[in-house]
């Protein structure tokens, strides 16, 4: 096996955005060789240099399969094997996946094109791949017991069809799915218009990654595959906040971010400073009829989104799922709201019987962001990841769309912070402060109060006895 690097190496390639050839080495063999990936670094996009021409995609903390046209069928070799994932710096998953990673490598094609994808299975039980979205024919739709006998451990199967739509799609298992799709087998699947179409407008920058969700208990490695809701790393391509590089784009590129669900739950797609449309569902470009701009569009599950925007405006912005639980990292659930109790002491009294106690959350949860609090060996915080003015205190399914004048084309390299203009940071305000001024009315308008209540109402609070609950 070769590693990506190499692989570009043998063909003859360098640099920056890399392109793609046969490889000689292996072009009399059987099979393409498949290419491997260890880095969870987002790679630069693999422009085309066989086959037809196309503007590639990135894939956040991913790449793209390279292939090999063979009698004008382009092959791929996908490897589904068990991989080891950097979630983020310091926090390591035992996963499954594609040729080293989890997500698999994108894979992107044209409109028309004759795909052949051979699948190695390196994985300890059977698999299959479907095609998530594809018009093929019914054999190579990769339904185990279905529409093709499951691939036994050791063996590979091929997959071969013509790219018949342009538009984003996934491949995953249809094969003990619960397992396979917790344990992070996946990827993305981008299909290019062969000429100028209608309903898909150029781009400067096409970004693309899957929604997932893990459950690994802080500390170790594996993920919970029997976890059906109360995931505890909401992850974007198997990469949790601060681990999710930054969309960086040119002021005043149009920028494409494609997204696919394969978690359990749905996800609205939030961005700050900016209004999107969404130009593309599962089923192809939508109609420009059917575009309105907004700011989050809800992604539910098994489904897949295409959102454009202009960046028009410069500066660092926040991009996330607006769930707020999805912007965190490991926690747990279970912990009761302690926001205006005074617990002063109870912590100490408790560490006499439980050294490890700590109290948390009397101010809100903000604190824990910058408590040296001990996390086990192989985790990270749940609110982390310093920004310029402090931390983020964020984690999970966060990023930020990074807009700059001075990003040259092409350049998807992290500009750093950004640097605000004089006088454009919300600050501190000095003046004289006014008492505040009470409102009075109660009700008011058309609802007036009928009544007033004789006395404040207070919460009554029942003990359980031995007669409650029956
Ligand atoms: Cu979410």
């Amino acid at each position: 096996m070769t590693s990506r690097r190499d692989f570009f190496k043998l063909a003859g390639m360098a640099g920056g955005a890399v392109a793609v050839s046969g490889v000689s080495r292996v072009a009399m063999a059987a099979l393409p060789e498949p290419v491997i990936q260890t880095s969870a670094e987002t790679m630069a996009p693999l422009v085309p240099n066989s086959g037809r021409p196309y503007n590639p995609v990135v894939t956040l903390n991913g790449w793209t399969l390279p292939w090999r046209m063979n009698q004008g069928v382009k092959e791929f070799h996908l490897v589904a094997e068990p991989v080891v994932r950097e979630m983020a710096p310091g926090f390591k998953a035992h996963l499954w996946g594609y040729n080293g990673q989890s997500p698999g490598p994108t894979i992107e094609v044209v409109e028309g094109d004759h795909v052949r994808i051979f699948v190695t299975n390196k994985l300890p039980e059977h698999t299959s791949v479907h095609w998530h979205g594809q018009r093929l024919p019914n054999g190579m739709d990769g339904v185990t017991g279905l529409t093709q006998p499951a691939i036994p451990v050791g063996k590979t199967f091929v997959y071969e069809f013509v790219a018949r739509r342009p538009g984003t799609f996934m491949y995953h298992p249809h094969a003990d799915e619960m397992t396979q799709m917790a344990m992070g087998m996946m990827g993305f699947w981008v299909t290019h218009p062969k000429t100028k179409h209608p309903l898909i407008d150029e781009a400067q920058r096409d970004f693309c990654f899957l929604l997932n969700a893990y459950d690994v208990d802080p500390g170790s490695y594996t993920p919970k595959i029997m976890t059906m809701l109360d995931f505890n790393l909401w992850s974007w391509n198997s990469r949790i906040f601060p681990g999710i590089d930054s969309l960086n784009v040119r002021l005043n590129d149009k920028v494409r971010i494609r997204i696919g669900n394969l978690t359990m739950t749905n996800h609205p797609i939030h961005v700050h400073g900016h209004e999107f449309t969404v130009t593309g569902t599962d089923g192809g470009p939508t109609p420009k009829g059917s575009r309105w701009p907004e700011v989050t569009t809800d992604i539910a599950v098994g489904q897949m989104r295409q959102i454009e925007l202009v960046a028009d405006e410069e500066g660092d912005w926040a991009f996330h799922c607006h769930k707020s639980h999805h912007t965190m990292n490991a926690m747990g659930h279970d912990v009761p709201t302690l926001i205006g109790v005074d617990h002063t002491g109870v912590g100490k009294k408790i560490n006499h019987l439980i050294p490890d106690y700590m109290v948390m959350g009397e101010r809100g949860m903000a604190d824990m962001a910058e408590m040296e609090m001990p996390l086990p060996d192989n985790t990270v915080p749940m609110m982390t990841g310093d920004g310029p003015f402090g931390s983020v205190q964020m984690g999970g399914m966060f990023s930020v769309l990074k807009v700059r004048k001075h990003q040259k084309p092409g350049d998807y390299k992290d500009p750093g912070w950004f640097k605000h203009p004089e006088g454009t940071v919300a600050h501190e305000y000095t003046g004289p402060l006014a008492a505040p001024a009470r409102f009075k009315a109660e009700g008011g308008q058309s609802m007036p109060r009928a009544q007033k209540p004789a006395s404040p109402t207070e919460v009554q609070i029942r003990k359980p006895t031995s007669h409650s609950g029956h």
